[in-house]
C-alpha cells in the first residue's frame, strides 16, 4: 500500500486505460507470425512438394491457424525478403493469403519498406481482397468490425532506422461492442544496454504506453516474450527459425500466447493440396 503523502515524491504509474478483458463478449483467436522472408530463395530437401520454402512456410501458418479456429493473421514484418521479389513469386504468395481464407494484416518490415517500388505498390492487384498491408510510417488502425478487433502499427516505410512505437494509437471505442486492441510492431526490444546499439528500438515503456491487449512483435526470428510486466507482447518466431507460429487468443478470461510448431506432422495428416510454382519457374 503506498501513502498518499508520498504521491509528489514517488511517480505514480498512471491508471491503465486498457479496458478489461470481461467488457469483450467475444473471443478472438489469431495466429502470430513474422519474417517470413520469402523470395530468400533457400530451400531444404524435405520441401521437394513445395521448392519455395517461405511460401511453403506461409501456407503451413495459415494451416495452423485453421486448425486453430483462428479468426485472423497477421504478418509482423519481413514478409517478404526484399522489394525485387518477381511478379510470379508475389503471384503465389498471393494465391498463398487468399488461401487462408481469413483476414490477413501485414505490416512491412525493414527488409520489405512500404514505398513506390516495393512488392506492396508495384503488384498491388495481386493481393486478395481478405489481406490489408498497413502502409503508414506513423501508424495506421485497421478496423475489423466483423471479428470485433483492431490493430494498429507503423509500417517500416524506409530503410532508415526509426521507433516503430512511437506514436499512441488511435484505439476506438464502441462501448456495446468493444473491440479488442492489437499493436504489430517490427523491431529490436530492449531489454538490456546490448540492445540500445540496435535499430528499431522498441522499449518497455513504449510498451507500455500503447494500451493494447497485445502486441505481436516482429524481427528477431526465435519465439519469446518480452515486455515490462502488464504487457502482453510476444514475438512469435519466424516460421524457419522457429519452426511454427504463435496462436493467441484473446478471451473475457484474459490474454494468453502459445508457440505451436508445425514442422512435426500432424495426427490428421491435414495439408494443403496447392501446388506451388517450381523454384526454377520463378
Ligand atoms: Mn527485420
Amino acid at each position: 500500500m503506498s501513502n498518499p503523502d508520498d504521491a509528489s515524491s514517488t511517480p505514480q504509474r498512471p491508471q491503465s486505460l486498457l479496458p478489461d478483458p470481461e467488457s469483450h463478449p467475444h473471443s478472438v483467436t489469431i495466429v502470430h507470425t513474422s519474417d517470413v522472408h520469402i523470395g530468400t530463395g533457400h530451400k531444404t530437401a524435405h520441401d521437394d512438394e513445395w521448392p519455395e520454402r517461405p511460401i511453403a512456410d506461409l501456407a503451413r501458418m495459415a494451416a495452423l491457424g485453421r486448425e486453430h479456429d483462428a479468426d485472423l493473421m497477421v504478418i509482423v514484418g519481413d514478409f517478404f525478403d526484399n522489394n525485387r521479389v518477381r511478379e510470379p513469386l508475389v503471384e503465389a504468395t498471393c494465391e498463398a493469403l487468399r488461401r487462408a481464407e481469413m483476414p490477413v494484416v501485414i505490416l512491412p518490415g525493414n527488409h520489405d519498406p512500404f514505398m513506390p517500388d516495393s512488392v506492396y505498390v508495384k503488384y498491388a492487384h495481386h493481393f486478395p481482397p481478405n489481406a490489408h498491408i498497413i502502409s503508414r510510417e506513423e501508424g495506421e488502425l485497421i478496423s475489423l468490425d466483423e471479428i470485433g478487433v483492431q490493430v494498429w502499427g507503423q509500417a517500416h516505410t524506409d530503410y532508415y532506422d526509426f521507433n516503430p512505437v512511437e506514436h499512441s494509437p488511435p484505439w476506438a471505442n464502441h462501448h456495446e461492442r468493444p473491440l479488442w486492441r492489437v499493436v504489430l510492431a517490427h523491431g529490436y526490444y530492449v531489454k538490456s544496454e546490448y540492445e540500445t546499439r540496435m535499430s528499431y528500438q522498441i522499449h518497455p515503456h513504449d510498451l507500455e504506453a500503447l494500451q493494447a491487449h497485445y502486441v505481436g512483435l516482429g524481427h528477431l526470428e526465435l519465439h519469446e516474450p518480452v515486455g515490462p510486466p502488464g504487457v502482453t507482447a510476444y514475438y512469435s518466431g519466424a516460421p524457419d527459425r522457429s519452426g511454427g507460429a504463435t496462436i493467441v487468443r484473446l478471451t473475457p478470461q484474459g490474454v494468453s500466447a502459445q508457440h505451436v510448431r508445425t514442422d512435426v506432422p500432424s495426427d490428421d495428416g491435414q495439408q494443403d493440396d496447392y501446388q506451388y510454382p517450381a523454384a526454377g519457374v520463378l
